[in-house]
């Protein structure tokens, strides 16, 4: 890859050419006006940008980046700014622009027979979601930041979330795509087609490019059949082997009406109930570990009430589950949702805490949590471990939170200690050392041990192929290259 040239030595111009192309409503200059879209959702980074631009379609982002190129200046896009390994924000240098997706926020169409969506890419997940659910459909990704998030964001990091375990990633949502490519052609590959065998699937390259390919404009989603039936339970358990044990026997009776099986400590439990209003938990006693199940069919009058009552009572009998209570309405769900949702909201009103998104295969969930817990808390006395997460994805965010007497700068100095004593064990166990959330500007010095060689080598020709100047995301997924 070239190195970039230096901040053009006059930025006025582009500046001008910029403002001319897009509007006063495109543009942000003023320092103030750019400082929260040069900071990231968790407070890790503060970066500068040269500009914020927000361009209100397609060829008004395409004549943008092709501007900036001519300038050398790197872009970084933005949606909705919830990023949990600082993926959408600029370096300090201040030559950067950042690129924010928001206006273009239409939801271009439904279509009831192929039960797909038309989005564009600063429609938030939220809006998307509540769109298809009016049309009779639902959209199958759900994560905690989707008041916010952007579809946008959304594929270009593959997020998963609580739905993974039914539907799969966003990338398996993604029947098409337009993006804006690092020099500003665009690509059109927003096709709607179930089957289209016809050499590479490009547009997988951009989901989970983490927009150093470019920008995603467009998307086709492959939308589902609305749930008629939703059970929600919370149920208390020993430890996370009893939480795998209830999985399974869910599993082994019908994986197919799973729609999410998560995972909750009592540290973390008991966080949100102390730090969120309005949450409190419906059990009687508190419990070292909790599952929150939901079971979902679109057929009605399948007896899924039944059935879950059936597979509880008969875990409570073998000592699976020592205590659990089920939602009796819609309002009751979303209570039971708010417990889990709150979770990373809880962390960060606790302090300092250092996140390791990572995944096992699914039978290796317990050994990881119980190896990681005794290993953090041997490296930092009163350190406060409260992992939680997908379970049914072997997707644990393995979060540890300060001890109460630290202070939070001397927490997180030993950031890397910790993260690196997780990922020993996760490595050990074959895992991955970021599940869902990417790895953005926090982790890419993890690359070269995890996806060294052949790998890591042949990404870098992919982005060098297609962004030789490095401008697209410059600082993400990417080590320095060794020379
Ligand atoms: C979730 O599952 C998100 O709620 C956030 O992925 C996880 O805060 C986190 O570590
Ligand atoms: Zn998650």
């Amino acid at each position: 890859m070239t190195a970039v040239s230096p901040t053009p030595a006059d930025p006025t111009r582009l500046l001008e050419q910029l403002a001319q192309l897009l509007g006063p409503s495109g543009m942000l200059t003023a320092a103030g006006d750019m400082d929260p879209f040069c900071t990231d959702w968790r407070n890790l980074y503060h970066g500068r940008a040269l500009a914020v631009l927000r361009p209100a379609d397609t060829r008004e982002l395409s004549e943008a980046v092709r501007l900036c190129v001519a300038h050398g200046v790197p872009m970084v896009p933005q949606g909705g700014n919830t990023s949990m390994v600082g993926g959408a924000t600029p370096d300090d240098s201040g030559r950067e622009v950042v690129i924010c997706m928001g206006r273009m926020n239409r939801i271009r169409g439904i279509d009831p027979h192929e039960m797909t969506m038309e989005v564009e890419a600063g429609v938030p997940l939220k809006v998307a979601q509540d769109a298809a659910r009016e049309a009779g459909m639902m959209l199958p990704l759900s994560i905690s930041s989707e008041g916010s998030a952007q579809m946008g964001g959304v594929l270009a990091t593959n997020a998963g979330g609580n739905n993974t375990v039914r539907y799969g990633n966003a990338r398996e949502l993604v029947l098409g795509l337009e993006a804006v490519l690092p020099d500003g052609e665009v690509f059109h590959g927003l096709r709607r087609l179930r089957k289209d065998n016809t050499g590479y699937a490009l547009r997988q390259l951009f989901v989970g490019s983490e927009g150093t390919l470019g920008f995603i404009t467009r998307a086709i989603i492959q939308l589902q059949p609305a749930p008629k039936e939703v059970e929600v339970a919370l149920c208390a358990v020993e430890d996370a082997q009893g939480a795998l044990a209830l999985f399974s026997a869910f599993r082994t009776l019908d994986p197919a009406l799973i729609q999410a099986f998560e995972y909750m400590s009592g540290t973390g439990m008991a966080l949100v109930n102390e730090l969120i209003a309005g949450a409190s938990l419906p059990l009687e006693q508190p419990a070292p570990a909790y599952v929150l199940v939901e079971l979902a069919t679109p057929r009605p009058g399948a007896d899924l009430r039944e059935f879950m009552e059936g597979v509880l009572a008969d875990a409570m009998e073998k000592g699976i589950v020592t205590d659990a209570v089920m939602a009796e309405s819609e309002g009751q769900r979303a209570s039971l949702w708010k417990l889990r949702e709150e979770h990373a909201e809880a962390q960060k009103r606790a302090g300092a805490s250092v996140k390791n998104d990572v995944s096992v295969p699914v039978g290796r969930v317990p050994e990881l949590i119980a190896r990681a817990t005794r290993a953090c808390e041997d490296l930092i006395p009163g350190i406060r471990p409260a992992p939680f997460g997908h379970l049914g994805d072997g997707n644990i965010h393995f979060n540890l939170v300060q001890p109460v007497d630290m202070p939070a700068d001397a927490f997180l100095a030993r950031s890397h200690d910790i993260m690196d004593t997780v990922a020993d064990i996760v490595r050990d166990l074959d895992g991955s050392f970021s599940a869902e959330h990417g790895v953005g500007q926090l982790k890419p010095y993890m690359m070269t041990e995890w996806r060294g060689g052949a790998e890591l080598a042949t990404m870098r020709r992919i982005k060098a192929a297609l962004d030789p100047r490095d401008l697209m995301n410059p600082g993400k997924i990417f080590p320095p290259a060794t020379p």
